[in-house]
């Protein structure tokens, strides 16, 4: 019999690459996934297996990290060996307008999982794994920042994390569980939400070269962030938990980049090249030029008259609503500890991600726009 794993945010970015992983290595996955008014699965529909199918390895179970009741009712069904508590309000702008939410979800969901393990008499089963951040750090201490670095949270959101961080030591120190926190850096993929920096540039990059969108407006740009590929990372929240003790560990690749890095490197992977002008909310970025073999490979010939027409264009502005309250300007993390004990590393770097994710969108917008002109009938060919 293989090992049971449950996730709290199955349908979440990390949630479907832990899905995919963990089945490969033979477990059985529970998820658990919120109720919507839309189908909110799509993350995860390759894996989803009919309910009438005999010995599902992918069980999905509706419940809500708000319910305590619900929770402690899953894991009493569930008996997991391990649970991964990946649940969460997840955007740090938008914890500014729900901070009892954040403070809900994110903390005292924590603390339900815990305490659902400790009641049920699970401790000695269930190791648990606590989805914890970078945010932590906030206004940094030190640079790079590692498990010893003191945190500064600079949000809701981050506030609302410290607590599961503190409830998880605590929890492990009073009653001896096997509950660790992954401190992880930024970690990005073609399936990271549509309004974190990075998917929203690599989106609208897509849209831009294919005439859908004239310009992407964005926040801060001297932002600087550890970005690695959540592919990497959820391969090392498994590795924490096969761990004799339960310990606490930063993720990330150890290189940072600023958003306009990030923005430059988007519309490089597709031939072209920006100029930025102006400083703070003025700022810009015109499109240069283009260079046309590489873009006609990376989006296709057909659609050079496209970014021809936009030389000389405003392609990128700032808008101050995308500023927040208060920021956390610039993360890089040590990760040294990891690849000591974990044996952990990262297969991708920056380059490799932004080309998957740019690739990934072109293709994406492509596709929306084909289905707009009625062309679901051949759909095939982009599958
Ligand atoms: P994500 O894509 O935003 O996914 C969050 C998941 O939590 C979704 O499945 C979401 O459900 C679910 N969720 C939200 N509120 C819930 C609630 N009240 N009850 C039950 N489920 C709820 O986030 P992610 O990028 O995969 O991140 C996974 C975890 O790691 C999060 O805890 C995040 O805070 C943390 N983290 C992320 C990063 C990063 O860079 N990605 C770095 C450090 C830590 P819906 O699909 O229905 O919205
Ligand atoms: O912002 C700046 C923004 O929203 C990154 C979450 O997964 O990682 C994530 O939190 C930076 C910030 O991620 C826009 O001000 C500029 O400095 O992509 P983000 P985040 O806030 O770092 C951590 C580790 C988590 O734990 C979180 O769950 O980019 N920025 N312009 C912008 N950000 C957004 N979203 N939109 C903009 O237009």
């Amino acid at each position: 019999m293989g090992k049971v794993a449950l996730i709290t945010g199955v349908t979440g970015q990390d949630g479907a690459y832990l899905s995919e992983y963990l089945l490969k290595l033979g477990y059985v996955v529970h998820g658990v996934k919120r109720r919507s008014s839309l189908f909110n699965t799509e993350r995860i529909d390759h894996l989803y297996e009919d309910p009438h199918v005999e010995n599902r390895n992918f069980i999905l179970h509706y419940g809500d990290m708000t319910d305590s009741l619900n929770l402690t009712r899953i894991i009493q069904e569930v008996q997991p060996d391990e649970i991964y508590n990946l649940a969460a309000m997840s955007h740090v702008k938008v914890s500014f307008d729900t901070p009892e939410y954040a403070a809900n979800a994110d903390g005292l969901g924590t603390l339900r999982i815990l305490e659902a393990v400790r009641l049920l008499g699970l401790t000695e089963k269930s190791r648990i794994y606590q989805a914890s951040t970078s945010e932590l750090y906030g206004w940094v201490r030190e640079v790079p920042q590692t498990e010893r670095t003191p945190f500064y949270p600079r949000s809701p959101y981050a506030v609302a994390k410290l607590y599961g961080y503190w409830i998880v030591v605590n929890y492990r120190e009073a009653y001896g569980m096997h509950a660790s926190n992954g401190i992880l850096f930024n970690h990005e993929s073609p399936l990271r939400g549509e309004t974190f920096v990075t998917r929203k540039i690599t989106r609208s990059v897509s849209k831009i070269v294919l005439g859908q969108e004239e310009c992407l407006y964005l926040g801060n740009l001297s932002a600087q962030r550890d970005w690695g590929h959540a592919r990497d990372y959820v391969r090392a929240m498994h590795a924490m938990l096969q761990q004799e003790r339960p310990d606490d560990y930063v993720i990330a690749t150890g290189v940072s980049a600023s958003v306009r890095d990030f923005v430059r490197m988007a519309f490089s992977e597709v031939g072209i090249t920006l100029c930025f002008e102006g400083n703070g909310t003025d700022e810009k970025a015109l499109l240069q030029a283009v260079d046309e073999s590489l873009f006609a490979e990376r989006v296709g010939a057909e659609y050079l008259s496209v970014v021809r027409d936009r030389v000389g264009d405003v392609v990128v502005a700032v808008d101050p609503r995308y500023f927040r309250p208060t920021e956390v300007d610039a993360l890089v993390g040590d990760a040294r500890k990891a690849r000591e004990v974990l044996g952990w590393k990262p297969e991708y770097d920056l380059p490799a991600l932004v080309r998957e994710m740019v690739a990934s969108d072109v293709k994406l917008m492509k596709r929306d726009a084909f289905l707009q002109a009625g062309g679901y009938k051949t759909l095939k060919y982009f599958e």
